[in-house]
């Protein structure tokens, strides 16, 4: 550990080592605390994530994500009491800024959730910081890091939406369940590409609703068109009424053959490989960054602005005094 990490972990009153150790035995203020520094970055992230490392990778790891009001956040609820049904410990991170789990629920749905409340197989945690370096997706996938290391079995993500962003946080989970509802529209467009390279299973939810079997024809019709390799997985369109749990274990019995499916062919281990490298990347970008952003850094900035420099040739000569200096 270097002096300055050193001085700080002092200042907080925090060892990582035991903060690791504390969440690890199921202590929940440990881990909302750990979650809380995750959120923040820095050094104090990078220590605890270094200590929580070798104790996760166990978790299945679920994206939820869909337009606004699709239903996620009930439906996140009604796949967490399933999962519970079976004996599955489970964490939620909820990316989702109007989520219910922040506190926009109607009274519904908060009746709905207290059902997950008291029990300590069942950990709800909604993402503030948006500040962080490396944004929200490191941030989500560094609580769900957490989660993880503190054993809960499945870790389930709600994002809104279909951009970059989410996609980014959906490359964080082995399994990924698109959300759409009755009446999205005869025009298959309408579904983002996005959306449609990172389903791993659809849900129509609202199927209380109108319309319901139509819009699970027409998914049906797009991803039939789609080329894939004999054996490989084709994304099941499902139905679900979330409101009252209907389609709960059809969707968990499809998420659980989904990883079956990932390990089995070996592209678990793929997967896993890919995101060593991302995160061994993101993780030099950052201390790169950190690490060089002192008075020259201001300089420079101010000189390539004014077209005085190149940030090629700056670049290379921040390395240089960072490696050789
Ligand atoms: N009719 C009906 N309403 C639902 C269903 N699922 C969720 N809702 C309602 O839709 C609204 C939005 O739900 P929410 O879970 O917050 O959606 P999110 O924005 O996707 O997270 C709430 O009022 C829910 O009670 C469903 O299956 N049928
Ligand atoms: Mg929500």
């Amino acid at each position: 550990m270097s002096p300055a990490n050193e001085t700080a972990l002092r200042r907080s009153g925090v060892n990582s080592q035991d903060l690791v150790a504390r969440l690890r035995v199921g202590d929940r203020r440990s881990l909302a605390r750990a979650i809380s520094m995750v959120e923040t970055g820095g050094p104090q992230a990078r220590e605890l994530l270094a200590a929580a490392y070798p104790y996760a990778g166990n978790a299945h790891v679920v994206g939820i994500t869909g337009p606004p009001g699709a239903g996620k956040s009930t439906l996140v609820t009604a796949l967490a009491l399933e999962w519970r049904s079976r004996g599955v410990t489970v964490g939620v991170v909820a990316v989702d800024p109007t989520s219910p789990f922040t506190g926009g629920a109607v009274l519904g749905d908060r009746i709905r959730m207290q059902a997950l409340g008291g029990d300590p197989g069942v950990f709800i945690r909604s993402m503030a910081s948006r500040g962080r370096l490396g944004g929200l997706a490191r941030a989500t996938a560094d609580a769900v890091a957490m989660l993880d290391a503190a054993g809960f079995q499945v870790v389930l993500i709600e994002t809104v939406g279909a951009g970059q962003g989410e996609v980014d946080i959906a490359r964080a989970a082995h399994t990924t369940l698109v959300v759409e509802v009755p009446g999205m529209g005869d025009d298959v467009q309408s579904i983002k590409a996005g959306v449609l390279e990172i389903a791993d299973v659809f849900v129509v939810n609202k199927a209380d609703r109108e319309g319901a079997d139509k819009t699970v024809r027409q998914l049906r019709a797009m991803l039939h068109l789609a080329d894939r390799q004999p054996g490989e997985w084709e994304p099941p369109v499902l139905t679900a009424v979330a409101t009252t749990s209907t389609g709960s274990a059809a969707i968990v019995d499809a998420a659980t053959r989904h990883l079956a499916y990932l390990r089995e062919t070996g592209l678990a281990d793929a997967r896993a490989r890919h995101a060593a490298e991302r995160e061994l990347a993101a993780a030099v970008q950052e201390l790169a960054l950190e690490r060089l952003r002192g008075q020259a850094w201001h300089d420079l900035v101010a000189r390539i602005a004014s077209r005085e420099r190149d940030p090629y040739g700056s670049a290379e000569e921040l390395f240089n005094a960072l490696f050789h200096g």
